[in-house]
């Protein structure tokens, strides 16, 4: 007890009088990398589904169709790239190759892709294309390469995986830099498969993923993201539904995930508090039911407010979304999809338009060493490498928000300082009504960023009181609107 008290004290006189600076807390185990913060700092990015699918409105093609099938009148990447950008994506995945093994650009190990199909006569390239699109506009580009290969005689055999290899290859040198890798976790089942059609299934081995890995971050000197069900660098969230569990935990042990045993998905969506490895979720999602474009689904496009909802489930839950825009058999967004993207992006908006905390008075029950460095003014610095942090051994503690005036209030958005590692484990937000303090909120994680919805209410303080915490706590920007 003694040492408890007298530590502290030391502490703080010696950052009064300026002699030494207050150490920052020590990071807490695990950690992310610097391509997953930057990564996770996008926020939002695009899948764009497009290939034979599209023409014979199937989902998952066999892998025996004609090469001639693929024939966009007009297609437009140009337009993808910015109308997604316009919305505010950051990056684009695009379907190099889906299940059905046909290629987008003129692979050289195969004659099943586009240099087959009538578009361009034969001298298209749509991942060229698109390549170039995204880097007239200013968007990142990924690449989607399907593991399961329905066309190819040698699936399922040792010779396919220097194949997927060789393809990885060509794609990451000559259409990069990439930022994005999705390794898809459908696998196995009937196919074409060169004409034996038949149906094959694959061991966990088979792909032998980390040799293919250690490849494909040799081709390219910037890092990028590898996906996969569990990770290297990130994970599937378990649903294609749009959301993350409210509890999301960045950490999670890789082997619990891999094996698909009843519930993994739950714990994909949720995360372990005491997980081995930083592996941060994305939500994948369609704009549309299907990940390809069928006309008859013009009228299912996901409406503004619904997409509203998915941001809030995802990125207002610390997760990255990638949301699936298919274009349609010319080539482009539909208008109904890019009607939809322009309204979501107005809700955006709208409803974070001007942050109230950037102009109350902030204070916090206490923070570090007295230190100014780790102070409440950290909190709406706009600076998302600045944090209000507290001593070693203080696990909780309030943030005030003095609004000074009564106001209506809807969001409240929580930050937390991810480069020591993620640690908030409950907190709660209360409001002031008269003399009582109502609460408005119950919350677990908050992560990158966390923003809550509230009942819209009047009021003039607000309290998030943090409860429960992995350690010493380091919050690096409120904002509420
Ligand atoms: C799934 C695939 O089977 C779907 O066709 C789609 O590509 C989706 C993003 O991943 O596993
Ligand atoms: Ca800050």
């Amino acid at each position: 007890m003694k040492k408890l008290l007298t530590y502290p004290l030391l502490f703080f006189s010696l950052a009064t009088f300026g002699q030494k600076a207050v150490a920052p807390p020590r990071p807490l185990l695990p950690i992310p990398n610097q391509r997953q913060l930057d990564w996770m700092g996008m926020e939002m990015n695009a899948f764009v589904h497009f290939t034979i699918n599209t023409f014979t409105d199937l989902e998952w093609g066999n892998g025996d169709e004609a090469e001639s099938v693929f024939n966009p009148s007009a297609p437009d990447p140009v337009q993808w790239a910015t109308v997604l950008k316009q919305a505010g994506f950051k990056g684009l995945i695009f379907t190099c190759k889906h299940h059905d093994g046909f290629c987008l650009w003129p692979s050289k190990y195969t004659e099943h892709s586009i240099k087959k199909s009538p578009y361009k006569n034969g001298n298209g390239d749509m991942v060229r294309e698109t390549s170039d699109a995204c880097k007239k506009t200013g968007v990142k580009f990924g690449i989607y390469l399907s593991p399961w290969d329905r066309n190819r005689a040698d699936y399922a055999k040792p010779g396919y995986i220097t194949y997927y290899r060789n393809q990885l290859t060509e794609l990451i040198t000559n259409y990069g830099p990439i930022f994005e890798l999705w390794f898809d976790g459908a696998n196995g089942g009937t196919g074409y498969y060169g004409g034996a059609r038949e149906k094959r299934t694959i061991s966990a081995s088979y792909y032998d993923w980390p040799n293919t890995v250690k490849l494909a971050r040799k081709l390219q000197s910037k890092e990028f993201i590898i996906f996969s069900d569990n990770g290297p660098d990130i994970r599937w969230v378990g649903n294609e539904e749009g959301w993350v569990g409210k509890t999301n935990w960045y950490m999670i042990d890789p082997d619990s995930a891999l094996t698909r045993r009843p519930g993994y998905e739950k714990l994909l969506g949720s995360g372990m508090e005491n997980g081995s490895h930083w592996i941060p979720s994305e939500v994948d999602v369609s704009i549309r039911p299907g990940w390809f474009y069928h006309a008859l689904e013009d009228s299912k496009v996901k409406t503004p407010e619904q997409l509203f909802d998915i941001y809030l489930n995802s990125v207002g839950r610390g997760a990255v979304l990638l949301l699936n825009v298919p274009p349609d058999r010319r080539g482009l967004f539909h208008e109904n999809d890019v009607k939809a993207l322009q309204g979501f992006r107005q809700l955006i908006d709208r409803e974070f338009k001007s942050n109230l905390a950037a102009k109350a008075t902030i204070t916090v029950s206490s923070f570090r060493g007295k230190s100014r460095a780790f102070d409440a003014t950290k909190l709406t610095d706009n600076n998302a490498d600045t944090y209000w942090a507290t001593n070693n051994n203080i696990t909780s503690g309030t943030i005030m928000i003095d609004l000074k005036k009564e106001q209506t209030i809807k969001y409240v958005v929580l930050h937390e300082y991810l480069k020591l590692g993620q640690r908030v484990k409950a907190f709660n937000i209360e409001v002031k009504k008269g003399n009582d303090w109502i609460k408005v909120a119950n919350e677990t994680t908050i992560g990158y960023k966390r923003i809550i919805k509230i009942n819209p209410v009047q009021t003039d303080k607000i309290r998030v009181n943090i409860t429960a915490s992995r350690g010493c706590l380091t919050i690096s920007e409120i904002e509420v609107f």
